[in-house]
């Protein structure tokens, strides 16, 4: 059985002490439980102060068979950032803009040149889903038509190429579509006028949303992921974008979503996100599945951040 882990950000020892908790231990450089596997659900870099041995320690568990992972749109977003656009001289396919290196310069500051390399081989093989027949795991969305067409482009030894990064990061290719609605999630557009702020401090036109509920019913204020209580209770658009996952699929599980709540909680009897904001001081979140159909509250696992910012 499966122990869920999401969204890292470079917290090393809120990781180590999360596997403990759950009873792994460390044999020859890497964490193994006698009878249970981790499966990471991405979004490794970025922001956290000890990144470079958060790669080390899930790398090493994914090569010796500890654990399975998926890719999170901060291990994309560092792939385009230092793959060279081909159409573009001295570009990137991610562009160095201001914003862009923020987002990604503690992964800058912390790796060698050499072991960012190491990282990027690595981040080109992760999967964009896993689906397990009793359980299902993607970063943000569980978007069959996405999963598939991303799976359709990759090597046929499921890693990425340049080529596949360029179509994924060129908008309008359904490549493109795909990357953001499975790694990013579909957002909604706000309003004219409208506007939220991130936790970041971005001003944000569009929100993240509950894509496995139909939009029908929903206003501004109950729609996003996690809600906006701020906005209008009017109804969002009959056309909102949505991904309905009825209760009969597997269990799938989600990071991504920054969730503020102290107490974990799944979404859905079928749907849990394990993202609780460990970079902003919230909490690093597992859940430990036993191949239930409707998941429990009683499940999941934390750890609290550390005051370590880098
Ligand atoms: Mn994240």
């Amino acid at each position: 059985m499966f122990d869920i882990i999401g969204d890292i950000h470079g917290h090393a020892d809120e990781l180590v002490e999360l596997l403990a908790k759950l009873g792994y231990s460390e044999q020859s450089g890497c964490f193994r439980h006698p009878t249970r596997r981790v499966i990471f659900c991405g979004d490794f870099v970025d922001r956290g102060p000890h990144i470079p041995d958060v790669v080390r320690i899930a790398k090493s568990m994914a090569e010796n068979d500890a654990a399975l992972a998926v890719m999170g749109n901060h291990e994309f977003n560092a792939l385009a950032y230092h793959t060279p656009d081909p159409a573009v001289p001295n570009q990137f396919l991610r562009v160095h803009s201001k914003k862009n290196e923020h987002q990604h310069s503690q992964t800058l500051r912390q790796f060698t040149d050499d072991e960012l390399e190491t990282a990027l081989d690595w981040f080109r093989t992760l999967p964009p889903a896993l689906d397990l027949g009793n359980l299902r795991v993607v970063h943000a969305c569980w978007d069959s038509a996405g999963i598939e067409t991303i799976n359709a482009a990759v090597n046929q030894d499921g890693s990425i190429t340049a080529a596949f990064l360029k179509q994924a990061t060129t908008p309008g290719d359904p490549l493109f579509e795909a990357v953001e609605c499975v790694m990013k999630g579909p957002e909604l557009a706000l309003p004219d006028d409208v506007t939220v702020t991130d936790k970041e401090g971005n001003v944000r036109r569009r929100i993240r949303i509950r894509w496995y509920d139909e939009p029908t019913g929903e206003t501004w204020a109950s729609y996003g992921l996690p809600v906006n209580p701020g906005l209008s209770k009017e109804p969002i658009p009959i056309d909102a974008p949505a991904v309905p996952y009825s209760a009969d699929q597997p269990p799938v599980f989600v990071g991504h979503y920054w969730l503020p709540n102290p107490t974990p909680a799944p979404l859905k009897s079928n749907i849990a996100c394990l993202d609780y904001s460990v970079a902003k001081l919230g909490f690093l979140c597992a859940y430990r599945f036993d191949g239930e159909q409707s998941l429990s509250a009683d499940h999941f696992v934390t750890v609290p951040a550390k005051e370590t910012q880098p």
